[in-house]
């Protein structure tokens, strides 16, 4: 495809756009127009989706000594290799996927949560006095705490005194909870009553940052917070999740090393349903042990 071309099916991609008020809507529906665009003008042309595997396991270097190694190695991570370059410049193909990993990143953290999402997985919302995206990415003190009525919100609605209290946010990535949701709290509920532990009542927090699992914990006298948030995305990984897991929080008292944490739960790191076998483990670990963190650590 020439500039000329390429120019020219960018314009006629922006007009569908436009005439069908997708605008800021999600990606695939960015990519239905753009795939409709293309059949009806330019059905030459092959748009491939650059988050397929198939994109992820091209090898992009010309005349490998070893192919097969090659392609066994490049499928055994997420790391950049075998992509070549154009002398001293990476290949189109390498470039364009960079570019959309860092676009999947910049989106998760961007979007909202969306409502019917939240209702329909039955949960309740609160919110911490992060009024909106932008502020919770700039000032995330706002983020470690609640607003008051949301304190009241969670008084109403909890049960008080559970021994462990699951709280769930979207942090700095809305795909990392939307995404692993069905595998992993499920379960971990299901989890902690098998082990015959009083589970409280579970809810989302918008606009949480790890901190604000103290303050809830602290209004409702739990033994154990487990905040469910999603993890600041990386390129080419944009929907992990992090238990961070502490013992007795409060607001004054608790500190970072008080905390536990299991990190990069998602289908391609530790599997949801995996993660929350383990986050069961280590809660009872913490409950045997009084403690959580360093403390732990040092205990068991
Ligand atoms: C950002 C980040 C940091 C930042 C946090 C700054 C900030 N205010 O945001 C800095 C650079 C300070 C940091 C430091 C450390 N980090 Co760090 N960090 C991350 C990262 C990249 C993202 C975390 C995130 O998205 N959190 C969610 C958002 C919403 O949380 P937040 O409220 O904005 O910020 C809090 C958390 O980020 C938390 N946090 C960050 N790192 C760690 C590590 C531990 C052990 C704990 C308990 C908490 C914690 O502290 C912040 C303040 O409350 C993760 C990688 C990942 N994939 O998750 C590693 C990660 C969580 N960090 C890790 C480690 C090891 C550390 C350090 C122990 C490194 C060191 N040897 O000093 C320290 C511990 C700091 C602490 N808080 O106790 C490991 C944890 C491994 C594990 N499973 O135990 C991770 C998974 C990276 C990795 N793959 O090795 N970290």
């Amino acid at each position: 495809m020439d500039n000329q071309q390429l120019e020219s099916l960018v314009k006629v991609v922006l007009n569908e756009l436009e005439n069908r008020k997708i605008i800021g809507a999600k990606a695939s529906d960015v990519q239905s127009a753009v795939k409709n665009v293309v059949s009806q003008n330019n059905s030459d042309i092959e748009l491939n989706d650059l988050a397929d595997e198939s994109i992820k396991n091209w090898i992009g270097v010309k005349s490998p000594k070893n192919s097969d190694m090659l392609k066994e190695i490049r499928k055994s991570t997420e790391a950049r290799i075998g992509v070549g370059r154009s002398g001293t410049r990476p290949r189109t193909l390498t470039l364009l996927k960079f570019l959309a990993d860092h676009s999947l990143s910049r989106d998760t953290v961007f979007k909202e949560v969306p409502e019917e999402w939240v209702e329909k997985t039955g949960l309740f919302i609160v919110q911490t006095q992060a009024t909106d995206k932008d502020e919770y990415l700039t000032r995330p003190d706002l983020g470690r705490k609640l607003l008051e009525e949301s304190r009241k919100t969670i008084i109403e609605k909890c049960k008080k005194s559970p021994t462990v209290q699951i709280v769930l946010s979207d942090g700095l990535s809305t795909d990392a909870l939307t995404m692993n949701f069905d595998e992993i709290l499920p379960p971990l509920v299901k989890g902690f009553e098998s082990a015959g532990i009083n589970v409280g009542t579970p809810f989302f927090v918008k606009y949480g940052r790890v901190k604000v699992e103290d303050e809830i914990g602290e209004i409702l006298d739990a033994d154990v917070v487990v905040l469910l948030i999603g993890e600041r995305p990386g390129l080419g990984q944009s929907e992990s999740m992090s238990s961070y897991m502490v013992y007795r929080p409060s607001v004054a008292n608790t500190v970072e090393s008080d905390r536990t944490v299991i990190s990069n739960i998602h289908k391609r790191g530790t599997p949801p349903v995996e993660a929350s076998a383990v986050i069961v483990d280590v809660v009872k670990k913490m409950i045997a042990n009084k403690a959580s963190g360093i403390k732990l650590a040092n205990n068991s």
